[in-house]
């Protein structure tokens, strides 16, 4: 688990997240419905490959997404900046 200056050091490092209700949040908006999916796809291969997975909620373009890591209570870990990072790196 992080502090709060931790997490607010970290969200400086991310593009768009928000830091509320002991998750990191980020909405996303995209052309229309098919590059939505093709973003959660991307989206989710790569949280298989990090073992972490995001809480997310899809209407047609848009992509709301709550990150925090369970086994930790429900707070803001290491892996859920991570998970951020690579996240930023699939939309940039
Ligand atoms: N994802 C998230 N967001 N938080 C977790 O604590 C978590 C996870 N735990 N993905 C992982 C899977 C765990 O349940 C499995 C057993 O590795």
């Amino acid at each position: 688990m992080l502090n709060k200056s931790e997490i607010e050091r970290a969200l400086e490092t991310l593009d768009g997240w928000e830091f509320e209700e002991d998750a990191l949040t980020r909405t996303l908006t995209f052309g229309d419905f098919k590059e939505a999916m093709a973003f959660m796809v991307r989206a989710g291969f790569e949280a298989e490959a990090q073992g972490h997975h995001p809480e997310w909620f899809n209407v047609y373009n848009r992509v709301e997404i709550v990150l925090s890591t369970h086994d930790a209570g429900g707070k803001v870990t290491e892996k859920d900046i991570k998970l951020a990072q690579a996240i930023d790196k699939l939309v940039s």
